[in-house]
């Protein structure tokens, strides 16, 4: 076995490892979907469990030697069944996307159809976008916002009358409004499908008791464990004690090999970090922070899809404003803010440079800033966009990034 320190046997891989956490350390993480995670997790993440194989589940496993990954992998199922009520957990998937394959395949028939939200209102690729492999096999119809931004029930009641769904899937990626379930459910009933939300955006804001949670209404509910419940990256499924086996037969054997206990265990740890009293506090800013930028794109008229936002991201239209989502992603990367370029609804412009851009505020809450440094951050944003061709405007934002971030350290600890 190699004893050096990965230092000193890869200095190529530690380099990059060093420059990405300065790169965290002194940029403005953006993007809705990111976070940071906390020590403790990432210890997880490079333990010794990443030895182990464990197919099977806690007690009934396939190989020898899994009665210490069976407390692990307990642990995790047994927070996360606290932290959101649910009667059934499985905590093997390895990320959002093979959960909702896991789940599709678990549940339905090659042929059945689905009906999603349409990617460019806020859905997920594996939501049914046509290119991907399960639009192959299962029937995706999609849904869209109407006018006002707003899931319009009406027109997916129509829609599910139409086309008889097996499953009616809610949960989104660019969304920023609250999901009325309960509805969503008593349209389900009507046409006799199962229900799926996709919570992977807005479970930590769920964990904090900031965001109706569909879990006690719902089939089936899957996550990442990444992004606002701010765990290790990977994927979960929540599910009726109905649908257990199917689940979870459906995860192992029938879509993923050995599960990635390391991960689990860091899935566990940030369970125990969400059933803190902080968590909430955590939340709730989180919100508070959105807000904040909500009020100042507005006064810097731009224009917000969805009229704006009930959790912790904005998807905005740029286009008024004479760039697109490529052009603004760009200037801010120089200036050390980082977010995404993003369809808006109906986008008449490509993937590629879309009309619109994705942020939030997850991560920057993680480290703390609050009201006031979303004032500065949001002045900072508008000043990059308006001057995204101006060289010395834009390193200049990057040197006021630098000194916000450090009023704000990141991982003081793994500074060499
Ligand atoms: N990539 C994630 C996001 O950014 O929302 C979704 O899979």
């Amino acid at each position: 076995m190699n004893k050096q320190k990965l230092s000193q046997f890869d200095p190529d891989i530690q380099d990059a490892i060093n420059k990405e956490l300065d790169r965290q350390e002194h940029g403005l993480e953006m993007i809705p979907s990111e976070n940071f995670v906390s020590l403790a997790v990432l210890d997880s993440l490079g333990s010794i469990l990443t030895n182990k194989y464990s197919e099977g589940y806690p007690g009934k496993r396939y190989y020898g030697g899994c009665e210490f990954i069976d407390i692990v992998e307990q642990l995790a199922i047994d927070r996360a069944k606290e932290i959101f009520g649910a009667e059934h957990v499985n905590v093997q998937p390895l990320s959002g996307a093979p959960a909702n394959i896991a789940v599709y395949f678990g549940l339905l028939e090659p042929g059945d159809t689905i009906l999603g939200m349409d990617l460019s209102h806020g859905g997920h690729l594996t939501h049914g976008h046509p290119v991907t492999h399960m639009t192959k096999v299962f029937n995706f119809i999609r849904y869209k916002t109407n006018s006002e931004g707003k899931i319009d029930l009406d027109n997916l009641r129509a829609m599910a009358i139409e086309h008889k769904p097996k499953l009616i899937l809610v949960g989104y990626s660019a969304y920023s409004r609250e999901i009325e379930y309960e509805k969503i459910k008593a349209i389900a009933d009507e046409v006799g499908a199962m229900t799926m939300a996709d919570i992977a955006h807005i479970a930590g804001l769920i964990a904090g008791g900031e965001m109706n949670n569909p879990v006690p209404i719902f089939d089936v509910v899957t996550t990442t464990t990444h992004k606002t419940l701010r765990g290790p990256r990977g994927g979960m499924i929540m599910c009726k004690e109905k649908f257990a086996k199917q689940i979870d037969k459906s995860v192992f054997p029938g879509f993923q090999g050995g599960p990635h206990e390391n991960n689990i265990a860091g899935k566990a740890i940030a369970f125990k970090e969400a059933l803190q009293p902080d968590f909430k506090t955590y939340a709730k800013q989180i919100k508070a922070n959105a807000k904040v930028l909500e009020r100042k794109f507005n006064e810097f008229g731009y224009k917000l899809c969805f009229g704006g936002t009930d959790n912790h991201l904005l998807l905005i239209d740029v286009t008024p404003k004479g760039i697109t989502g490529k052009i603004a992603e760009k200037a801010l990367d120089k200036a050390a803010i980082t977010i995404n370029k993003n369809m808006i609804p109906d986008d008449t412009r490509s993937p590629f440079d879309p009309s619109g851009i994705r942020l939030g505020t997850p991560a920057l809450t993680t480290r703390g800033m609050k009201e006031p440094e979303m004032e500065i951050v949001a002045d900072m944003i508008e000043r990059v966009l308006m001057n995204h061709e101006d060289a010395e405007v834009l390193a200049q934002v990057k040197q006021e990034v630098k000194e916000l971030t450090e009023k704000f350290p990141l991982y003081p600890e793994l500074k060499k």
